[in-house]
């Protein structure tokens, strides 16, 4: 059994205040071509579908149609809720899907009952575990200690494990797929996703260790937790700054023999890519230094002039239409311009001007501005 696995679509989302959903729209189809190149056997996705508990009706309508032509290829899909989606939200309509072999994470009662798929080794069980908090936890297994996220995890997981009311327990000789949604620690960050500060939510990994395969999404990094078997799939798409270096992927997991998984990764090429550039205003629009790249990338831009230049955004963005951030770094910047209280003193406006320029800037203001500030005061008297 193949089968492919991503996570944190995040549909919907605005990075920098830009819509992304064209971008995500472009990078679903692309995922649907890998899924077709790899002939995969089915698609995992390991959460936070869309960006909000209640996303954009666009975003509904997207995903609607990348399970529908999921659905086509007569291939089972599992999705689980991530934190950044309403549980029940995903789960509607989860019996009536079953039927098309498209399987979305009930809500979280205490139980997870595995779907079980058959290839030529055997059965191969896929159980999906939905974002959980501790009070989730707390309330399905009342009399017991969960002081926290590990605590929870260690719970739901133990109770798929050794089976509980009703439940069958984990058959150790058969092979076993968790999805699931949490921070393993040990993983590396980045911007776009929300955690606790202090890794509070933080679980440990021997948690999963009766798995063959942990797919898990949260962390926006393409990364494996210890083994090569369990592992983030990272976003489709690079939602932060943070992310520039990132090369974003799908993992293609063969699920052979009991005890057998390859994993390799395909890299996926975004419609409009998010990267960093810097150099003077002048170095910047100059036709040699962007002929020829990417111009309509999702830029942020480090103008590294000492001056100021006046509408340098509406400037650049005739060239690189997609600015989502500019920032200088120059003296000014990198000292950081200390503001002291100063004591009353008398002092001409004008003077109060200029030490006022000298702490922004970390230097004094030049003779021309001198005299443009003293002709404007003189105006305005
Ligand atoms: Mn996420």
């Amino acid at each position: 059994m193949r089968f492919i696995h991503t996570s944190d679509l995040h549909l919907g989302k605005r990075v920098n205040e830009f819509p992304m959903l064209e971008d995500q729209i472009y990078i679903l189809k692309e995922i649907l071509r890998i899924v077709e190149e790899e002939k995969a056997g089915a698609v995992v996705i390991a959460g936070d579908v869309y960006d909000k508990p209640v996303p954009p009706a666009e975003a509904v309508q997207v995903f609607d149609s990348f399970l529908t032509e999921l659905a086509g290829h007569q291939i089972p899909v599992f999705v689980i809720s991530g934190n950044h989606d309403s549980q029940e939200r995903i789960a509607f309509g989860n019996r009536l899907m079953r039927g098309r072999q498209v399987y979305m994470a009930p809500v979280y009662d205490g139980f997870v009952e595995p779907v079980e798929l058959k290839d030529e080794y055997g059965s191969l069980f896929v159980y999906m575990l939905p974002f959980i908090k501790p009070a989730m936890v707390r309330k399905c297994w009342p009399e017991e200690e969960i002081p926290d996220f590990d605590a929870a995890l260690r719970c739901a997981v133990g109770h798929i494990v050794k089976g509980d009311g009703g439940q069958a327990p984990l058959d150790p000789s058969a092979r076993n797929v968790i999805v699931a949604h949490q921070f393993v620690a040990g993983a590396s960050c980045c911007d776009s996703e929300e955690l606790s500060i202090g890794g509070l939510d933080s679980v440990s990994a021997d948690i999963f260790r009766e798995f063959d395969y942990v797919a898990l999404g949260h962390l926006h990094g393409p990364q494996k937790i210890g083994r090569d078997t369990m592992r983030y799939s990272g976003t489709p798409l690079k939602y932060s700054f943070s992310e520039a270096g990132h090369r974003k992927s799908v993992a293609v997991v063969d699920m052979l023999e009991k005890g057998k998984v390859q994993v390799r990764l395909r890299e996926l090429t975004p419609l409009r890519d998010l990267r960093e550039i810097r150099g003077t205003y002048e170095e910047l629009t100059r036709l040699d230094s962007y002929r020829g790249t990417r111009v309509d990338d999702y830029l942020r831009i480090t103008l590294t002039d000492e001056e100021d230049i006046l509408d340098a955004l509406g400037k650049l963005r005739s060239i690189y239409p997609n600015i989502m951030k500019l920032d200088y770094d120059n003296r000014r910047t990198r000292e950081g311009g200390r503001l002291e209280a100063v004591k009353e003193e008398r002092r001409s406006p004008l003077e109060m001007l200029e030490q006022l320029y000298e702490m922004q800037n970390n230097q004094p203001m030049s003779p021309e501005q001198v005299k443009l500030a003293e002709e404007i005061m003189r105006d305005i008297w």
